[in-house]
């Protein structure tokens, strides 16, 4: 509960730019202004049927997806909350083709956000926990801020990344380069408080999360590994594992963030041609950043997420990531043809 000792996202923020002097006044801004924004759409998240935001849209994004209300609703929150502050040079999300430029009428900054408004929305209408993941760059010299190009950086050039998970709670997990924290909304005060400093994501796992019924156009690596999972104590692992599929992406990294496990949207025979299911910008590399902050490893299965360079906005690449002797294995397998 919010009492004398509650760290408040606010405070930590002033206490780590106090410390480490690695967070300035735009960049706490930003991430201030981000969880507002995810506040808002917890609530309207909440209301569930009651709020007349379930549902399509009627309309489809770049993706060719089938918008939903919430999808929709989402992504206007944090373009309106994100306009007026003078942080940012422009900003980019699933639900839109291409960036979204701050209006003339207000300053711009040096930061680029960009975000999936509302991931899992297959899971909206019927109550499963969804989330929001943004991840901050800086605006290359020379760009306005509206150009693809100006967000096509590999991860590594990430300044902060994050998630919100609306589930039984409201909970924010933020990195700024400096280890990964958890804040989970005191809805009475509506403030996030931290509930979780330096995160450890422990390196063995017994958990996977991956969705089976895919297995016939998946790599021989991946068909060798989770074979073996799936083959228990009696087969080569010697232990046996417990399989988790939120079809939610950040309920499954939040599940692993908080207590390990292996996470993976392997590239496929299906998704071959587009390289992957998942979204580089504003799904794997943040996921990424937060779990190497974590002590979790993030690949490709052939190479670090966030060492991926981009080519594409919109760019998708497989997903391997959690705890990090898993992760390690299967991209071993991989090198092993
Ligand atoms: P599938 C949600 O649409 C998402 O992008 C991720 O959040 C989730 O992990 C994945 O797709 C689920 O994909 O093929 O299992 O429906």
């Amino acid at each position: 509960m919010n009492g004398p000792n509650s760290v408040s996202l606010t405070r930590f923020l002033i206490e780590e730019q106090r410390a480490k002097g690695k967070i300035g006044a735009d960049l706490r801004l930003l991430i201030e202004v981000v969880a507002r924004a995810c506040k808002t759409i917890s609530i309207a998240v909440g209301k569930g049927a009651l709020g007349g935001v379930l549902g399509e849209a009627g309309t489809g994004n770049v993706q060719g997806e089938a918008q939903k209300k919430l999808d929709v609703l989402s992504n206007d929150i944090l373009l309106e909350a994100n306009e007026w502050g003078g942080h940012l040079a422009g900003l980019a999300s699933e639900e839109m083709d291409h960036p979204h430029a701050i209006p003339h009428h207000f300053p711009k900054g040096g930061y680029l956000l960009v975000f999936d408004p509302l991931d899992g929305s297959s899971n909206i209408d019927v109550n499963v926990s969804i989330g929001t993941i943004f991840s901050v760059l800086r605006c290359p010299e020379g760009m306005t801020g509206t150009e693809d190009e100006a967000f096509q950086q590999p991860g590594t050039t990430q300044v902060a990344a994050g998630y919100c998970v609306y589930g039984p709670s409201t909970t924010l997990v933020l990195t700024l380069g400096d280890g990964t924290h958890a804040f989970t909304l005191d809805r009475e005060v509506g403030s996030f408080l931290l509930t979780g400093r330096n995160l450890q994501i422990p390196p063995d796992t017994k958990e996977f999360a991956i969705n089976m019924s895919n297995t016939r156009f998946w790599e021989a690596p991946v068909k060798r590994y989770i074979d073996e999972l799936v083959a228990g104590k009696d087969g080569p692992r010697g232990k046996d594992f417990n399989m988790r599929w939120v079809g939610s992406m950040v309920a499954d990294v939040h599940r692993i963030v908080t207590r390990g496990g292996v996470f993976m949207y392997p590239l496929d025979s299906k998704t071959a041609a587009q390289g992957g299911r998942l979204r580089l910008l504003y799904e794997a590399n943040p996921m990424a950043f937060i779990v190497e902050q974590a002590g979790g490893a993030a690949t490709t299965g052939r190479q670090r997420i966030v060492e991926v360079k981009p080519s594409k906005l919109h760019q998708r690449v497989p997903v391997i990531l959690g705890s990090r002797n898993e992760v390690e294995r299967v991209t071993g397998y991989h090198g092993e043809g």
